[in-house]
């Protein structure tokens, strides 16, 4: 409970501040003496809003004027976190706020933590979307994004007796002050029924989707502001809704639940976010959610498109594009073939035109277990004419492969749209890949790889097609809020140029020789380590010490991504101490955090093991000066913005090949810690930009992991080294799981067999090396700090400003709105 501290109405009240006060009063009806926090959240939420709007009705009506191309941005997620500090740190009112909220005798930041965060995505895809709106709209370009509202977003994690244990996430219980409703702009959306054959009124004959169940799409709009430039660009979130509130029949016989019972069905829709992040769900409930984005999004770009040109498509493709971002919304393209057939009356060589015209589609992993497949069965009793039209698109694409490359019956079975037998699936990337002009990776290795794997043959037909974009992410949310020592420091040396125009912050690296500039660095990483530090022990109740090495890593829990490698290594650690083999030794603190799929046992079971393996290293007195370890629960953007500029050393150790680019190693990198890595993702840009002298190197690179998979040996390995073999001994003898014999049978059995496709006892002892240096390298604190600087000073490439700049010069061909 908070109260006014100068309630007097004497009192000079900046116009914020009063604001604050008449929406506290006014809008939420507030008038006591005491506040809720959440209240004033609320009310500085709304306050700040309110600077937002005539920007943003400016923007869209600067768009709606504009004859520029505008660009769609189709995603499933938007993992957005929280929006104050955002929308206050882009609109400069940072001190305004800060002063309004010390009228409640509050600090902004705790204030802050009011805000649920928006966790509308599972992770790195999603969180991507989010720092491409922010850079759409720091460089004024017409983009919206298109999504959708889930009631219920990322699931919270908590543990229980070490096991990972799922909550609900509720995010807009105490409302969201951040979105608008536009019901004028509801559509329509149509499912399940038949197709059938009709004479059009230009006696064409066409065809006609009936019988169809449907449902109302309800858009939501939230501002994205730009950084300081008065643009504020539209994120349009889509909610499900029936198209009567009740069956009024059923409600006067009394069937009060069969009479609500369409409406449940049709909020269902909206209800949630499928929570795996890598791995397809194959439920007809997630394809409803897909089409459902799609088809309202499409509908909405088509009916803005006819108000101002009427029945005229002819410029349709030139003036739009849409971005696919990843499979997820893949039915766009069949889609707007319906579309433009069936609703507009275009051909369908004109429609085709325009669709391969205007989709662009960008994939995000080369994990067959993550490309989605959809059964025909299922596809085609929900979405009967967009079943039709997919076959269509098959048909005619293959008969140009058949011409192009004759007599190859084979690459006619494998680029096939269908892939073939008892129970026949769409390929969604193929889908994909055939609809649109542009098809990117996102890191140089992922982009080589799918050029040379997974879509070769693809690559062969159409190269001109294919192009990479290295991933970024938005320096204004990663450096300048979440890091404000480090802002102002930066700010002192270099000026504030960087925070737009993040190449500008390579002028720092002059400082890194200054002994005086690497003393005030490290303070910065060390006040950073304190507030990190609290964090832990608030989240936990383990003490970390500041003193120690922070050494972190937090990302979705997966196999591929080796927090068992980590483990093991902690382990090794533990025995090192245990064995009294401390000499140069670092002490270090070992952070772990992220949620694993709910139905993913195994990394389910990794969480448990990184919690048991703590909790026997954190109980024993004889390791607590050397080493601490904790699993961080409920790893959330927000998590992030605390957890990243505390952090000394990032762990981006994945079998090489397996992650696409990685996004939190940029963040991390950004702030100041050095990262120790395999060749994966984007990891080899950041050495390549930071030095190879100024990034810790281990392991295969991908070529490697390959060629060791062909005669992968583990229990070989493990016998061959005595400090490995003392690891899996400790494992394997139940050291961490004494009261549940057995319990990492699985995971050790996995370690130990030759089929391993994450090949972690191969890369084991090269990681042991490699994390001695890092130790022998921490030690020498000043010659750490140069290497965090130099760091820092090359990550100017890893801004999503950089990425949203080359999308938008290469494949978008848009320019800035002027
Ligand atoms: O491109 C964003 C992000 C990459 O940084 C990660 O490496 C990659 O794992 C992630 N992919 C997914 C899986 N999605 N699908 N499909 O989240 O994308």
């Amino acid at each position: 409970q908070l109260s006014r501290e100068n309630n007097s109405v004497n009192v000079a009240l900046s116009p914020l501040d009063r604001e604050v006060l008449r929406h506290l009063n006014y809008t939420l009806g507030c008038l006591n003496e005491n506040i809720d926090s959440n209240y004033l959240y609320r009310a500085l939420a709304i306050a700040v809003r309110d600077r937002l709007v005539e920007h943003w009705s400016q923007t869209k009506s600067k768009m709606d004027e504009s004859d520029n191309r505008r660009v769609y941005y189709l995603s499933l997620e938007f993992l957005i976190g929280r929006s104050l500090c955002n929308a206050i740190h882009n609109l400069d009112l940072n001190e305004n706020a800060q002063k309004a909220a010390h009228q409640y005798g509050i600090g902004l930041e705790e204030l802050a933590e009011s805000e649920h965060d928006a966790g509308l995505g599972n992770g790195g895809l999603g969180r991507l979307a989010a720092c491409f709106l922010d850079s759409c709209a720091n460089l004024e370009l017409p983009v919206v994004g298109y999504g959708i509202r889930y009631e219920y977003g990322m699931f919270h994690q908590h543990i229980e007796n070490g096991r990972q244990v799922e909550d609900p996430d509720h995010w807009l219980r105490d409302g969201n002050p951040w979105e608008m409703e536009r019901p004028e702009d509801e559509r329509r959306i149509r499912f399940y029924g038949q197709t059938s054959q009709v004479i059009r009124d230009d006696g064409q004959t066409g065809v006609e989707w009936i019988n169809t169940q449907d449902v109302l799409a309800i858009p939501y709009d939230m501002p994205i502001p730009g950084y300081k430039n008065g643009t504020v660009n539209t994120l349009r979130l889509w909610k499900a809704t029936a198209t009567s509130e009740f069956d009024l029949d059923e409600f006067n016989a009394g069937s009060y639940s069969e009479a609500v019972a369409a409406k449940n069905s049709a909020e269902q829709i909206t209800m949630v976010l499928y929570p795996n992040d890598s791995s397809e769900n194959g439920k007809e409930l997630r394809l409803k959610q897909q089409y459902f984005l799609v088809s309202s999004s499409l509908q909405d770009v088509l009916a803005t498109w006819t108000w101002k040109h009427g029945k005229d498509f002819s410029k349709f493709g030139e003036k739009n594009c849409f971005q696919l971002n990843d499979t997820h919304p893949a039915c766009a393209v069949p889609e707007l073939m319906r579309l433009l057939m069936d609703e507009h009356g275009q051909s369908w060589d004109q429609a085709w035109e325009i669709t391969t015209q205007c989709m662009a589609y960008t994939n995000h992993t080369l994990l067959p277990e993550a490309l989605e497949r959809w059964s025909v069965r299922l596809y085609g009793n929900l979405l009967p004419r967009l079943l039709e039209i997919i076959y269509e698109i098959n048909r005619r694409f293959l008969q140009m492969v058949a011409e192009k490359f004759p007599g190859d019956k084979d690459l006619l079975h494998r680029v096939s749209l269908i892939e073939e037998g008892h129970d026949p699936h769409i390929r969604m990337a193929y889908l994909s890949i055939v609809g649109s002009y542009s098809v990117n990776g996102v890191a140089q290795l992922h982009t080589d790889l799918l050029k040379a794997g997974l879509f070769s043959d693809f690559h062969n037909i159409w190269p001109e097609r294919f192009n990479n974009k290295t991933n970024g992410v938005t320096q204004r949310r990663w450096l300048a809020h979440c890091n404000p020592g480090l802002r102002e420091l930066l700010n002192e040396t270099i000026g504030d140029g960087w925070q737009k125009d993040l190449s500008k912050i390579k002028q720092v690296e002059e400082h890194c020789d200054d002994a005086e500039f690497r003393v005030r660095w490290t303070n910065v990483k060390q006040d950073n380590k304190k507030a990190l530090t609290n964090y832990v022990r608030q989240n936990t109740g383990v003490e970390f010490d500041p003193s120690f090495l922070f050494d972190v890593q937090v990302k979705r829990i997966h196999e591929y991504k080796r927090q068992l490698l980590n483990t093991l290594h902690c382990i090794h650690l533990y025995d090192r101490i245990k064995r009294g083999d401390t000499s140069g030794m670092v002490p270090r603190c070992v952070l772990i955090g992220g949620k694993a799929a709910p139905g993913y046992h195994l990394a389910k079971l990794i969480v448990k093991l990184i919690n048991n393996v703590a909790s026997v290293v954190n109980s024993d007195p004889e390791t607590r000066d050397l080493l601490r370890m904790v699993f961080f629960p409920n790893y959330r953007v927000s998590a992030m913005e605390v957890i990243c500029p505390g952090t000394d050393l990032s762990e981006q150790i994945s079998t090489a090949g397996k992650e696409a680019s990685g996004t939190g190693n940029m963040k991390f990198m950004m702030n100041g810690a050095l990262t120790v890595g395999t060749l994966d993702g984007a990891n080899i840009e950041i050495r390549e930009k930071a030095g190879a002298e100024n990034f810790f190197l281990f392991g295969l690179n991908a070529p490697e992991v390959v060629e060791t998979r062909k005669n992968y040996r583990p229990n070989e390995i493990i016998a061959a080294d005595e400090e490995i073999r003392r690891v899996m001994e400790m494992l394997e003898g139940g050291m961490f799981n004494q009261n549940e014999p057995g319990l990492f049978d699985i995971l050790t059995t996995g370690l130990r067999n030759p089929q391993d496709q994450w090949v972690t006892m191969a890369d084991f002892r090269s990681y042991i090396d490699v994390q001695r240096e890092v130790g022998t390298a921490y030690q020498n604190q000043d010659l750490w700090s140069r290497m965090s600087i130099i760091n820092v000073a090359n990550s100017g490439w890893f801004s999503s400003d950089r990425t949203i700049q080359q999308y938008a010069d290469e494949i978008w061909k848009v320019k800035k709105l002027s």
